[in-house]
Order: structure tokens, then C-alpha cells, then sequence
């Protein structure tokens, strides 16, 4: 580890005498590395719908103050952050908030891109519990794309206030990934999402994510063609069968990053981790 290393890396030690089921015990496995993102083992994206608390799991587990208030919008660009946990260094991921896969504003896109070109060992799509209904959309549009997904349920602080609950096992099940509620202002929870991070991005947990699967023969056959034509064009791009749909489906915007070759921009941008606008204070 390096000096800079040192100064930017703050961890929580547990006592020998902790037991291994309590929390200050679970806490001690969590090191904030702060902007240190070299050599890591996992890269986890944070994503999911505006003001739900994405960028407050962030400075939670990372240690560093990433904006956050009480309006959506705030994050435009990408941030991120290192901790440790376990054995293998994470580098976090913080993404503006999105309603959809589909949508088209700028900081949107921004997120949108990152999760399909991305490669995230891991996504995990901060939901609000008041609004889960809502906020499912983008849930079930993620788990179209992606194997390892974790729903943190976030403001369960704010659910019990409203004498809401969430049922996080039937969740879990319909769902087929791990589900954790959390009120990551007051870092309740943070433990089991750490947790559950850990066993998605090494294999020990594996996902089985709910699906739709209703698409009308002729559909599929010209969705399979289209999509091995986009993967010839594009050898390096991960999620072509999406980009697929989204050409089929008349997507201009889609239409016209495949004519251009703005699509090949986007992926190696992603591939070859160029530099983004940060967005952290130490
Ligand atoms: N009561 C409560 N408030 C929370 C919780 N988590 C985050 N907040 C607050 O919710 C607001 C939004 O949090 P952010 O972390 O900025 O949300 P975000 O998802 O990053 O927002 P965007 O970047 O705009 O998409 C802030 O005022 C946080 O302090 C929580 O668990 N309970
Ligand atoms: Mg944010």
C-alpha cells in the first residue's frame, strides 16, 4: 500500500472479543478506500431511480462526500470510489439516477450506458421503499441485461413512518436476486448489503433473475438475425441483443449511434476505463 494509499484508506477494526453475528463485528470486514480504485477485484455500479440514496450508500461504504440532497438530479456524472471487504477490493460505482433503460436526457444516458456497456460485475439498484411499485420498472429492465443484481430497498426508515412494510423474502424470490433493506442515512443495513455484494460478485450467491419471456416467434427470429448482426459489427459490445430490440423497435437515437459509430465510442470508452468527470472530495 502506498502513502497516498494510507491517507485515503480508513478502516473500522474489529475487537477480538466481537462475535462474528454482530454488527461491529460485520463492520470491522469494511475498509473506505476512498479514491484508491487501483487493482481491484470488482467493479459494482450503483444504479436506480432519482433520490433514492444511491449516492448515500456511496459515501457510506467508500468515505467519500459525493453530493446529496433532497431534490433528484443531483448526480450528473459518474463518481467513483474504492473500499475492501473481505478479501477483494470493490471499486463503487455512483450513477445519476434514472427512471429507465429508455430514457434519453443526458444524465441519464450517462447511467444507462454505464450499465450496458459498463461490464459491472455487479449491479445494485437502490430503490425507494415508499415507492417500490414505481421503482420495479427499472428493476425488471436490469435484470433483462444482467445476471448479478442486487435490490437494496432503501428509506425503510421512511416506509415504517408510513406504516409500510416489505416483505424482503417474497421479494427475493419473485425477484431471484438477494434483496436488502436499508436506511443507509442512519447506515442500517449496510452490513447485509455489503454482504450481499460480496457473494454476487464472487459466485457464492448465483442470481436466477425473473425474465419475461413473450415474444411472438416471427419477433424472435428477426431480434436473433438483427442481433448477430449487430455483434458482427460490434464484436467488443456487450448487451447487442438489447441494442437489437432498441433497432427494431425504431430507436433514432439508437439508430443513429450505430450509423455514426458513436456505439463503438461509448464501448471503448467503457473498455479502456477512459477518464470521466469526478465528481468526489475526499
Ligand atoms: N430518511 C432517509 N433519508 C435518506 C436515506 N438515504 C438517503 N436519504 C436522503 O435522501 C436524499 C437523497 O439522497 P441521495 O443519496 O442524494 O440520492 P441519490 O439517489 O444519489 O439522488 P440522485 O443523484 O439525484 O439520483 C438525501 O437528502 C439523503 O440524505 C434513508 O435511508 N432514509
Ligand atoms: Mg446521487
Amino acid at each position: 500500500m502506498t502513502t497516498a494509499d494510507k491517507k485515503t484508506a480508513t478502516a473500522i477494526q474489529p475487537t477480538p472479543e466481537a462475535c462474528a453475528t454482530c454488527p461491529a463485528f460485520n463492520a470491522g470486514h469494511l475498509t473506505r478506500l476512498g479514491i484508491t480504485i487501483t487493482d481491484v477485484d470488482y467493479v459494482i455500479a450503483l444504479a436506480g431511480n432519482p433520490n433514492t440514496g444511491k449516492s448515500t450508500v456511496f459515501n457510506a461504504m467508500t468515505g467519500l462526500r459525493q453530493h446529496t440532497g433532497n431534490w433528484p438530479g443531483k448526480t450528473v456524472t459518474r463518481a467513483e470510489g474504492g473500499f475492501a471487504y473481505g478479501d477483494k477490493k470493490f471499486k463503487l460505482v455512483d450513477l445519476p439516477g434514472t427512471y429507465s433503460l429508455l430514457s434519453m436526457s443526458a444524465d441519464e444516458e450517462v447511467a444507462r450506458d454505464f450499465i450496458l456497456f459498463g461490464r459491472p460485475d455487479v449491479t445494485v439498484i437502490v430503490a425507494d421503499a415508499t415507492r417500490l411499485e414505481r421503482n420495479l420498472n427499472l428493476v425488471l429492465q436490469v435484470l433483462e441485461i444482467t445476471d448479478r443484481a442486487v435490490l437494496c430497498v432503501n428509506l425503510m426508515d421512511e416506509a415504517r413512518r408510513h406504516n409500510i412494510s416489505v416483505d424482503q423474502r417474497i421479494l427475493a424470490k419473485e425477484l431471484g436476486i438477494p434483496v436488502v433493506l436499508t436506511a443507509a442515512r442512519q447506515r442500517e443495513g449496510m452490513d447485509a448489503l455489503l454482504q450481499s455484494i460480496f457473494e454476487v460478485a464472487s459466485g457464492t450467491f448465483v442470481c436466477r433473475p425473473h425474465r419475461v419471456h413473450t415474444l411472438p416467434r416471427d419477433v424472435a427470429e428477426a431480434l436473433d438475425a438483427v442481433t448477430a448482426r449487430v455483434r458482427k459489427l460490434f464484436p467488443d459490445l456487450p448487451n447487442a441483443r438489447w441494442v437489437a430490440l432498441r433497432l427494431l423497435e425504431g430507436d433514432q437515437r439508437m439508430i443513429e449511434a450505430v450509423q455514426s459509430g458513436e456505439l463503438r465510442t461509448v464501448v471503448s470508452n467503457h473498455t479502456t476505463g477512459a477518464p470521466i468527470a469526478e465528481e468526489v472530495t475526499a
